[in-house]
């Protein structure tokens, strides 16, 4: 049994294990196992993330270890991650003469190669991208798919321009992007630029997606940021002009983790277990059998033909010997999206029980009617359902504050708080909370304005977040 989702914590724990995505008993701190069902999980909503990037961008792979010198030399970057690096030391006995840094992100790895690569304007743009494994010493603490140590399922995308305009339009175009992403999970988010004072390291402005976990804690699901020609310059990336000039190159990079994951099954799941939408879930739809004494075989036979008939579906028609309550159970627990029961009656009435995971309600379908295009119609509406549920929740967890005393209480009531401040009072917030920073796009659900009055001191401000952060 689970424990309540209301104590999210102790659910999230105990999800992850009991529906068999991760094994968090090895060893090592922030490190996890993923088990066979969540690694297809993984697979399954990677394969969407490498879809929209193929569009255009090559994926590429790049070592995991980065020399001490190249790591070093963009002085921004290695003071945002100098306490964070794992190094290697040792070639076995031997001592290196140049210490290794295992990647806490692969700017400084990228970067060299890419001075290599890029002569002229017909070099650019460059955009590749890789799903790779990171290290970060993190010291808070650690969660599997939230706060890891070894991120494994890292997508970093790196893209490099001739134009401060044309790199600005690339974050537009990641932005865009980013958000099919999480539409396609039906996972709603909040868009902020950060603050200056907790952008990337190095970046001259990072784009930040926010999603709201039940808890009331807000999540950061990727980042999309404009590195200007701040890189270029430190790893002399230059590309010679159309009229011979050299001018040095514009880049962006955006990453998303498996927190993408993290916050698929914290937003969707219930008391039950994962609520997966159809596409990613590595099993779409089981059957069960209900089994009498003596009418076995007419059951069983149907159950046999339906599953024929959902070939090119990840289903699973599940036979074994155990009781129908106990296979609800396992599958609910796994977020099965589709559930079909047949027994004496309906192999009778040639029909079949159809259920889903987010409803309550049972009902029947004449085996005859169910197609492939019916079932792509309940994954829709399922996806549909999950997605208001998912923004009436948020929703429901943001408190537009009208003055300083309101956002401690919005953040006293575990919610997001939304507030107008200037420029310069911007930083007071963090007496309250982490400040997400300046809203950059109003959410289609939320009924906001972005720039109003600043609650501080009444001159013009934007919308900021500010949030208790994972
Ligand atoms: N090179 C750029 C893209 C970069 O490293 N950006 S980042 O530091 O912001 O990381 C990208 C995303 O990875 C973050 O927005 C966050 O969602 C995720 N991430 C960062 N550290 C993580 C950790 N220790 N565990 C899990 N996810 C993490």
């Amino acid at each position: 049994m689970l424990p309540p989702k209301e104590n999210f914590s102790e659910w999230y724990h105990e999800v992850i294990q009991q529906a068999e995505i991760m094994d968090i008993r090895y060893p090592v701190k922030g490190l996890y196992v993923w088990l066979p069902f969540g690694f297809k999980l993984r697979q399954l909503v990677y394969a969407k993330l490498r879809e929209l990037l193929d569009r255009d961008h090559q994926e590429v792979y790049f070592p995991t270890l980065i020399p001490e010198d190249m790591l070093m030399k963009e002085s921004e970057h290695i003071k945002g991650f100098e306490d964070e690096v794992y190094w290697v030391t040792h070639g076995g006995l031997e001592p290196l003469d140049v210490k290794l840094a295992l990647r806490p992100t692969s700017e400084t790895a990228m970067y060299p190669m890419f001075k290599l690569w890029i002569r002229s304007h017909a070099d650019l743009p460059l955009k590749v991208y890789q799903i790779v494994n990171v290290f970060r010493y993190e010291t808070k603490h650690t969660r599997p798919l939230i706060r890891l140590r070894e991120v494994t399922s890292f997508k970093e995308a790196h893209t490099v321009h001739r134009t401060y305009e044309e790199a600005e339009e690339q974050v537009r175009e990641a932005v865009k992007l980013y958000k099919e992403f999480y539409e396609f999970l039906a996972i709603p988010y909040l868009i902020f630029r950060r603050p200056e004072w907790d952008k990337f390291p190095g970046a001259d402005y990072t784009i930040a997606f926010d999603t709201i976990m039940p808890d009331g804690r807000t999540l950061q699901i990727g980042t999309v940021h404009n590195l200007a020609d701040n890189f270029a310059k430190t790893f002399d990336i230059k590309y010679e002009t159309p009229n011979g000039d050299h001018s040095y190159a514009y880049q962006t990079c955006y990453g998303i983790s498996e927190r993408c994951i993290a916050s698929l099954i914290s937003i969707h799941g219930d008391d039950l277990g994962l609520i997966l939408p159809f596409e990613v879930a590595p099993v779409q739809i089981v059957i069960i059998p209900i089994l009498y004494k003596g009418k076995e075989e007419k059951v069983l036979e149907l159950c046999r033909k339906l599953h024929d008939k959902l070939k090119g579906f990840r289903v699973v028609f599940d036979d074994s010997d155990e009781r129908p309550g106990a296979k609800y159970y396992k599958w609910e627990l796994k977020g099965v999206p589709i559930r079909f029961e047949i027994g004496p009656k309906e192999a009778e009435k040639n029909e079949v029980v159809v259920s889903f995971r987010d409803e309550k309600k049972k009902f029947a379908v004449a085996f005859d009617e169910i197609s492939k295009e019916m079932i792509e119609k309940w994954a829709k509406e399922l996806k549909e359902r999950l997605k208001v549920k998912a923004v009436e929740n948020a929703k429901s967890k943001i408190a537009i504050c009208g003055n300083v005393d309101e956002v401690a209480e919005a953040i006293e009531n575990r919610k997001v708080a939304l507030v107008y401040v200037c420029e310069d009072c911007e930083r007071e917030l963090e007496n309250y909370g982490s400040v997400l920073g300046r809203m950059e796009e109003k959410p289609e659900w939320l009924d906001v304005n972005l720039e109003g009055t600043c609650a501080i001191c009444g001159r013009k401000g934007y919308l900021v977040g500010v949030a208790k952060t994972y």
